[in-house]
């Protein structure tokens, strides 16, 4: 077939597909990034970090991401970390890690994110669900449960309602035990140190171990993005020879990985560094506290008083609610649980999107 034929034919199904640029997807962690950021995946889009001997240049642009990301969870630029391709990635091999380095029980709440389960079926490890006070874990009920190299996965800023598991009272109580701590800030992690600078989440607590954080969500890269970084080599645990590659080792999940999207985070950094991050993600916020007094205006109860850019919106029937919405052209999560709907207000919610959405959910609510 010729191009023109091939792009008329892939046009039908770029049709059919939601896109960010309609403002209509509600549910999502992502948003387009700025024009350098996509200018700088395509350049390297060939890059293949799974043999970095052949790109020392990207491999570069990697450790300059890991120190920005160590920069956002307070740890030191000598730490250890990885762009990989997302939260699900970055959580695997925390707990990978933490398994090969002879920790035995993972202890979470349930609304860690699915990811973290995925990473104990695969590994082997028993999960016990610690229970939540407020929608963050409860430290009290974790000390009761709490033995000897338990690997504790906590949560800043959680899928569902985006609040934050208390990290300094949870490594308090892990104090006199061996235990692994793990910090899922996937959403979290480019949004808590913009708006709650005071808040510790990261390597500024002892105990915390490793960070999941991801570029490819308020970081504003295109995926496959995501990030893992960690105060020692845990990584030394999961390695393996990998003899005819240029580095003769290999510690990751993956073998072969897209690396444009390596160029593309670094380039976002670039963009947006502190202060235009910090911009973004307060006008977020900003947004987010419009939708939730509109929202309670036209007499919608909110599950939960927004902390991060994440807000729900209890209705009765929620699945029934969200397939009414998906036929308005409205892509929404639902909490099930919760029965809500679940907005996270990316950067492409403007006041003008929650206003029309708010109209629509009225006559569907
Ligand atoms: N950790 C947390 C706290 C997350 O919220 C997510 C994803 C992950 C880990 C896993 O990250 P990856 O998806 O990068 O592997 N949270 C989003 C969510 O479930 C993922 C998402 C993104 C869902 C876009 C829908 C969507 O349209 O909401």
């Amino acid at each position: 077939m010729d191009s023109s034929e091939i792009e008329r034919l892939l046009a039908a199904y770029y049709d059919k597909d939601m896109h960010y640029e309609s403002g209509k997807i509600l549910g999502s962690m992502y948003s387009t990034p700025p024009e350098p950021v996509l200018r700088a995946f395509f350049k390297f889009y060939q890059a293949n970090l799974g043999n970095p001997g052949l790109y020392p240049g990207t491999v570069e642009m990697e450790r300059e991401v890991v120190k920005f990301l160590l920069r956002l969870t307070s740890g030191q630029a000598s730490y250890f970390g990885h762009v990989v391709s997302g939260g699900t990635e970055a959580n695997i091999m925390a707990l990978w890690a933490a398994r090969n380095m002879g920790y035995r029980r993972i202890l979470a709440t349930e609304d860690v994110h699915f990811s973290v389960l995925k990473a104990a079926n695969l590994l082997s490890l028993p999960v016990q669900y610690v229970p939540m006070r407020d929608f963050v874990m409860d430290t009290q009920a974790l000390e009761d449960m709490l033995q000897d190299r338990d690997i504790v996965v906590l949560t800043a800023g959680t899928t569902p309602t985006g609040y934050i598991d208390p990290v300094e009272d949870v490594a308090r109580v892990c104090r006199t035990l061996n235990c692994y701590i793990h910090v899922d800030a996937a959403f979290g992690g480019f949004v808590i140190p913009f708006l709650y600078p005071e808040i510790k989440f990261g390597f500024n607590t002892e105990g915390v171990k490793s960070v999941t954080i991801d570029p490819h969500k308020m970081g504003m890269a295109p995926y496959p993005a995501g990030g893992i970084v960690a105060r020692e080599n845990i990584f030394k645990s999961i390695e393996i020879d990998a003899p005819y590659l240029s580095t003769g080792k290999n510690a990751g999940l993956l073998g072969t990985r897209q690396s444009g999207s390596v160029a593309a985070a670094y380039a976002a950094i670039l963009h947006f560094g502190m202060e235009g991050y910090r911009t973004m993600v307060k006008e977020c916020m900003a947004n987010t506290k419009y939708l939730w007094s509109r929202a309670k205006e036209e007499g919608f109860e909110v599950l939960a008083d927004p902390v991060l850019n994440i807000l729900n919106i209890r209705v009765g029937e929620v699945n029934k609610v969200r397939e009414k919405l998906f036929k308005m052209g409205w892509g929404i999560s639902t909490y099930p649980k919760y029965s809500s709907l679940r907005i996270v207000v990316m950067p492409h919610i403007t006041r003008e999107v929650i206003d029309t959405f708010l109209k629509d959910l009225k006559k569907v609510g």
